[in-house]
């Protein structure tokens, strides 16, 4: 049986953190849905469709990796694209207590889903998507941190001259 596995997340932008995690676990398992949350309590930068366009981007070469938005509990879409595995991917111990609260609550939902965590790449230890829209907002230099299409979308957005 092949092995599918959902890396959830909100991607509000992608980042080279996530593209890491995104490329390692397309080498564990046989398929790998990235899926990105309507968040609607949030108020996200970009749009679902802008965040599953810049993902698209970003995992282009990578033929194993699909790209997928989802409503609702996560459990109820990995059971829906009948996954098994659910990637998280772990940087500070500050992750730890939100990500031990959701694989327990996620496991109790359905004991058949296995939560995996990836550690994350020692150089991208401290990027987060909030980290990277604070530098890009006052204009600073976010190459490195990002996929170049998404450092443009940064740009585009906190232009003055953008609507
Ligand atoms: N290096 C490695 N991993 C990273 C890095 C990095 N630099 N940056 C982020 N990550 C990891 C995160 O730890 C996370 O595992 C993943 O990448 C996605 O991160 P985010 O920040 O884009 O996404 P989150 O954590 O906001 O996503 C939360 C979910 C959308 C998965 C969650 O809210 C959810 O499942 N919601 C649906 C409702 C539900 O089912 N709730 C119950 C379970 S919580």
């Amino acid at each position: 049986m092949a092995s599918v596995a959902v890396y959830p997340g909100s991607f509000d932008p992608v980042t080279n953190g996530h593209v890491d995690i995104i490329e390692r676990s397309a080498k564990v398992f046989n398929k790998v849905i990235v899926a990105v949350l309507h968040n609607r309590n949030k108020d996200p930068l970009f749009s679902v469709e802008e965040r599953v366009a810049m993902l698209q981007d970003s995992i282009k070469d990578i033929p194993n990796v699909e790209i997928d938005a989802f409503n609702g509990l996560l459990i109820d879409y990995v059971r829906h694209k009948n996954a098994k595995t659910i990637v998280r991917g772990l940087r500070a111990v500050s992750d730890f207590e939100y990500e031990m609260q959701a694989a327990s609550i996620n496991r109790k939902l359905d004991p058949d889903v296995e939560t995996f965590f990836m550690m994350t790449n020692n150089q991208y230890s401290y990027l987060s998507s909030s980290i990277v829209k604070e530098v890009a907002k006052y204009e600073a230099n976010v190459d490195g941190l990002v996929p170049s299409f998404v450092a443009q979308s940064l740009y585009e957005k906190y232009s003055p001259f953008s609507s």
